[in-house]
């Protein structure tokens, strides 16, 4: 098949398993099109059948916010007669799902161009609720040609929320199990526990929604009984009010911050357990990748993450914002050996039994198949 995918390319689940679905695509042997205004994190263009179309947004000083939609949906257009398209696959429902219907609309003389919109979790729960938003977020899910939502959470809350009658059907979100895969000897582990300490890692986008001010919080707690340091990967508006926290804490030597980084296996497989104390999350795809390494997770009983995580069997959850729960939670998969080594090789069971790209890029391409067939 010859699929066009459009995300937002920035550091963001989203973003990420769009590209490292069309990655996966390109390896089962179709030609995929990404359609972005930058070229996607994590994506690698020297692959054979990948190819990257920016989308240019001109400014004009009539505009006081250039219309990126527009841009977006003229260039989604031109790629799909320039290149056969037999769909589009939008990730995140605004802008992009109205953007693949205008381009819909455009090219429809000549060809059909269905369009099939990915829901990741922000995009209805907090944007798409906002009053500004919420109209055209229905329109756009009731326009699709085909609907999928990561969690069984995200979709029910859609269906509730925007009253739409679409089929939605649910894709979980998948992880390569060859790539993200457990060290057992933690090579590399010195650089950033230099005293033989445990180790703690978050990963996110640090906005709000993420909490990590808790990650630190939870490290002061445990540092009161073991040894151990935390590592935070990743970068956004929360980051300078944990590096305050941590100062005030008196813990700022033991976080390090090393900002947005690449192949974040390297360094997910070097901690102890991974820390997701977010407010909200459809699904925790960084939970995923850890568990993946056979890194267990302290995750938040919220949206989809009871999906992925079973409390006490390969991971822990916790009420948002219970830090002291949550901490000591964490000091028992430090402490105690036996139940980190249970948790760990459960994690990584459940990654592969059940969230393994084997298992779930074929339920996407059934999904085109049916979308392509009408
Ligand atoms: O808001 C974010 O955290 C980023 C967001 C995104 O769309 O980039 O992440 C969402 O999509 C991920 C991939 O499908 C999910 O694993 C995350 O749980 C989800 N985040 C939230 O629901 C907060």
């Amino acid at each position: 098949m010859r699929i066009g995918i459009t995300c937002y390319p920035t550091y963001g689940g989203s973003g990420i398993v769009a590209t490292e679905l069309g990655l996966e695509l390109a390896n089962r042997g179709h030609e995929v099109h990404f359609i972005t205004y930058a070229n996607p994190i994590r994506l690698d263009a020297t692959i054979p059948r990948i190819h990257y179309h920016e989308v240019e947004v001109s400014n004009y000083p009539l505009f006081q916010y250039p219309p990126y939609c527009l841009a977006l949906a003229s260039r989604m257009a031109e790629v799909a007669e320039d290149y056969n398209l037999d769909l589009l696959h939008v990730h995140y429902a605004i802008p992009h799902s109205i953007a693949a219907m205008l381009a819909r609309q455009m090219t429809q003389a000549k060809r059909r161009l269905p369009f099939i919109t990915t829901l990741h979790g922000t995009d209805i729960t907090l944007v798409g609720m906002d009053p500004s938003y919420f109209g055209i977020t229905k329109f756009s899910i009731e326009q699709s040609d085909g609907i999928t939502a990561i969690s069984d959470n995200l979709r029910n809350h859609t269906l509730e929320v925007f009253g739409v009658k679409n089929e939605i059907r649910v894709i979980h979100n998948f992880v390569n199990c060859e790539t993200y895969a457990p060290d057992p000897e933690r090579r590399g582990l010195s650089r950033f526990a230099p005293d033989g300490e445990k180790l703690l890692i978050h990963l996110s986008n640090f906005r709000p929604v993420k909490r990590v001010q808790d990650c630190v919080r939870i490290l002061a707690e445990a540092r009161q009984h073991t040894n151990v340091r935390l590592l935070m990967v990743g970068d956004g508006p929360e980051r300078g009010a944990a590096e305050h926290l941590a100062a005030q804490l008196g813990v700022r030597k033991y976080v390090e911050f090393v900002g947005k980084q690449d192949n974040v296996e390297r360094l997910i497989r070097l901690a102890h357990v991974l820390l997701m104390p977010s407010e909200m999350e459809s699904f925790g795809l960084a939970a995923l990748e850890a568990m993946a390494c056979g890194v267990p997770a302290l995750g938040t009983r919220v949206g989809g993450v009871p999906e992925l995580i079973t409390d006490g069997q390969d991971g822990f959850l916790e009420a948002v914002g219970d830090v002291s729960a949550q901490a000591a939670r964490v000091l028992q998969m430090l402490t105690d050996e036996p139940l980190h080594a249970r948790l760990s090789a459960a994690a990584r069971k459940t990654a592969v039994d059940h969230f393994s790209t084997e298992n779930l890029i074929p339920q996407y391409e059934r999904c085109y198949r049916e979308v392509i067939g009408g």
